[in-house]
Parts: structure tokens; C-alpha cells; sequence
């Protein structure tokens, strides 16, 4: 590699970053390990070329191999989400939020989506991200008791504000959602349904999650959580816009660009386009059940152990556990999980206390682990570590054994081979 000899610097992080991801248990469950040909796509001249614009319709000359790249791009999101309609160009899943709120509302619009701490995102509407400033949005919580989410509310609430759209999603909500139950409410009050699929999109893709089509008007979603591409972000959409007829994919493609971006990432589009049809291998399937597989197995663990699981357990890849009883902080619990090469993040509960940056919970998931190869017993000796940790946490000796342990099973299931970078 000429970087190494022209900027040691910047190579040397880099092989370090490499090496402490292939040293370390991944249980962020928006993070995952893309395949060496997602990785190479990215690794190319593509990232060279300005391509404003779409396929055949380019601000520039020079387009001819991009604008087919982008096309099977495009062809196969349409397949693999069953949509009518893609754009694959949002840099991420906040960008692809902001281009379907300026393709549907107006800057004052209202807007109804969950509760940051019951599992929503920064971009549906948080007072310190750009939704929240530029949109009036009011939320929906889970109930109390079950921690599920509460149609009753959410209805009560599209009721009562009139919103012009409902925002479906998850970020760290470990039930299936009721796409249809959205539906009915949207169409109430005559709101657009969107949802936000980042976290689930690969178990969507494998049949293990109910569909947001034909419910959903827009559905967004990352790239790179369960889906296991490149970092990015998707929109997939219906033709026609539900409520006045016109063309609602036109209104996506142009809010996305010139609406709010410039230039594509075509050397990111080509790794998505690699991606997705690697959502189409058989061994796809068999990867999404195993990641399910997975985060229940260890959930019992963590029940089994004395840790209170939010909703008392999962449906998907994740799950939340609530920390408070420990008398922990959650982030001291997160810096001492990555002293021995764990990661997680910590996470607000419902109805959290604490604030959102030393808040009550720890979310974990399986994505990547299930990617390194571990199965649901392997998965269970990692949920007993992170409880080993929690339990004696002023315990060097026990944090050296748990980190040995760490070792062991990171060499059990290497990622990425031998290669070095
Ligand atoms: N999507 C968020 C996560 O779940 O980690 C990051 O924005």
C-alpha cells in the first residue's frame, strides 16, 4: 500500500482502527462488517467523478459508466424492497429523512413520530437536530407497562395535531412494527406514512419483519446497519402521491438533489448496488434468521442474569437493558465494556430519568457478531461476559480474564481473514 510510505501517519490509524475492529465484539447494533467487495466497490476512481443529477439526465459530461451503476443500483433496491420507485443517493439515513420532509412538508408542518427515548431517532424531530427546528413535531411514546408501542396514543395524538405526516421507525425499539395499524391512522387524519427502516431493512428484505409496502408512501433506510453495505443512505417510495395524484417519486428524486445534496457518492451507490445483490444470495436469509437467533439467545442471558430487558425482550436484532438498578452510570459502564474490547452504546428507556448522555439503558445487538460467524451459544458466553463485567466492574482481575476471553473468541471468529490493510 503507497499510503504507508507517502502518509504513515494516516495508514498507521488506519490499521489500527482495522485491527481493534477485528479485535473487538461488536454489539452496536447499527454497526456491522461490510464484504471485502462492498469495501473494494468503495475503494475506487468512482469517488472522482461529479455526477450531479440522475442516470441520462447529468449536469456533467463523463457519466456514461456511472449513470449504469447508479441504474442497477436503482433496479436492485427496487427489487429487493419491492418498491416502485428508488433514489440511492442520500449520503445517509438523516440525509434521506431531510429530503423526504422537504419533498412532502413545509417548513412549519406538522409531524408525528416516537419519543427519542422509546426508541426514535435524532432526525424525527429532536429540538437539537434541524427536524425539530424546522418542523413542528410531536411524539408518541411505548405504554408504560409493556414498553410496546401505543397505537391508542398515537392515534389520540394524529387526532388531535392533524398531522401531515406519520413517521414509523426504530433506532433502539426491539418489537415488530404495525405498519398497517400506521396506515389506518394516516389515513384518518390524511397524513403521509413514512417509515424509517434503517435498523431492520435487512430483516425486511428477509421476509422476518412485516413489510412497510404497500402501507408506507416513503420508507428510508441506511445501508450499512442489518442490510450490511456500505455507509449510506436509500429512499425507496411509491410512484404517485397518495394525496393529490402528482408524481411523488419525481418529488423524492428532486428534494434529494439539487433539494439538499450535490454531488453523489458513486463509488459508495456502486458498493450499494453490490450490496444488494448480495441481499439477494440465499445466504442472506440464513444470516438475517441467525441474527434474530442470536439477540434472543442472549436476551435470556441478560434475564436469566437479573437484567430487566425493555419490553421484556425482542423480535429483532437489538435490545435495550435497563441499568438503573445497578446504581451504574451507563457510560462508565460503556467505557469499562470497551477496555476490554466490547462495544456497545449506552441508550435512554422509556420514560428515562437520566439524560440522554449518561442515560438508564445499554443497547446491544447482534448484527455484526452473527456476521464473524458466532452462533446463538457463542452469543450467550458474550452476554454472560458483558454481565461478568457489569457484576465486578472495580475488578481488574476479572476485567483481564473477561478481556482474555474477548481474545479467544475474536480469534474463533476472525473477520476479514488474514488480510491486513
Ligand atoms: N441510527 C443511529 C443508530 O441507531 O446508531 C445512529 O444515528
Amino acid at each position: 500500500m503507497k499510503l504507508k510510505n507517502k502518509d504513515p501517519k494516516i495508514y498507521n490509524l488506519i490499521r489500527r482502527e482495522v485491527a481493534r475492529q477485528k479485535e473487538g465484539l461488536v454489539l452496536i447494533p447499527s454497526e456491522n462488517y461490510a464484504s471485502l467487495e462492498v469495501l473494494s466497490a468503495m475503494a475506487t476512481p468512482l469517488s472522482n467523478k461529479y455526477s450531479e443529477g440522475y442516470p441520462q439526465k447529468r449536469y456533467y459530461s463523463g457519466n456514461k459508466f456511472i449513470d449504469e451503476i447508479e441504474s442497477i443500483a436503482i433496479e436492485r433496491a427496487k427489487k429487493i424492497f419491492k418498491a416502485q420507485h428508488a433514489n440511492v443517493q442520500p449520503h445517509s439515513g438523516t440525509q434521506a429523512n431531510e429530503a423526504v420532509y422537504l419533498a412532502l412538508l413545509k417548513p412549519g408542518d406538522r409531524v408525528l413520530a416516537l419519543d427519542l427515548s422509546a426508541g426514535g431517532h435524532l432526525s424525527h424531530g429532536a429540538k437539537i437536530n434541524f427536524s425539530g427546528r424546522f418542523y413542528r413535531f410531536f411524539h408518541y411514546g411505548v405504554n408504560r407497562k409493556t414498553e410496546l408501542i401505543d397505537f391508542d396514543e398515537v392515534e389520540k395524538k394524529a387526532l388531535r395535531y392533524k398531522p401531515k405526516l406519520i413517521i414509523a421507525s426504530t433506532t433502539s425499539y426491539s418489537r415488530k412494527l404495525d405498519f398497517k395499524r400506521f396506515r389506518a391512522i394516516a389515513d384518518k387524519v390524511g397524513a403521509y406514512l413514512m417509515a424509517d427502516i434503517a435498523h431492520i431493512a435487512g430483516l425486511i428484505i428477509a421476509g422476518l419483519h412485516p413489510h412497510p409496502f404497500p402501507f408506507a408512501d416513503v420508507v428510508t433506510t441506511t445501508t450499512h446497519k442489518t442490510l450490511r453495505g456500505p455507509r449510506g443512505g436509500l429512499i425507496l417510495s411509491k410512484k404517485r402521491d397518495r394525496l393529490d395524484g402528482s408524481n411523488l417519486a419525481q418529488k423524492i428524486d428532486r428534494a434529494v438533489f439539487p433539494g439538499t445534496q450535490g454531488g453523489p457518492l458513486e463509488h459508495v451507490i456502486a458498493a450499494k448496488a453490490v450490496c444488494f445483490r448480495e441481499a439477494m444470495e440465499p445466504g442472506f436469509l440464513k444470516y438475517q434468521k441467525q441474527i434474530i437467533k442470536n439477540s434472543k439467545a442472549m436476551v435470556e442471558v441478560f434475564k436469566d442474569q437479573g437484567f430487566r430487558v425493555i419490553s421484556n425482550g425482542t423480535d429483532n436484532h437489538l435490545f435495550v437493558i435497563d441499568i438503573s438498578p445497578t446504581g451504574l452510570s451507563s457510560l462508565f459502564i460503556q467505557q469499562e465494556l470497551e477496555k476490554v474490547n466490547i462495544f456497545v452504546n449506552r441508550n435512554m428507556i422509556p420514560f428515562d430519568k437520566r439524560s440522554a448522555f449518561d442515560p438508564s439503558g445499554i443497547r446491544m445487538g447482534t448484527p455484526a457478531i452473527t456476521t464473524r460467524g458466532l452462533k446463538e451459544k457463542d452469543c450467550q458466553e458474550v452476554a454472560y461476559l458483558v454481565c461478568e463485567l457489569i457484576k465486578n466492574i472495580k475488578s481488574a482481575s476479572k476485567k483481564q480474564k473477561i478481556k482474555e476471553k474477548v481474545k479467544m473468541i475474536c480469534r474463533k471468529f476472525p473477520i476479514y481473514g488474514n488480510l491486513r490493510w
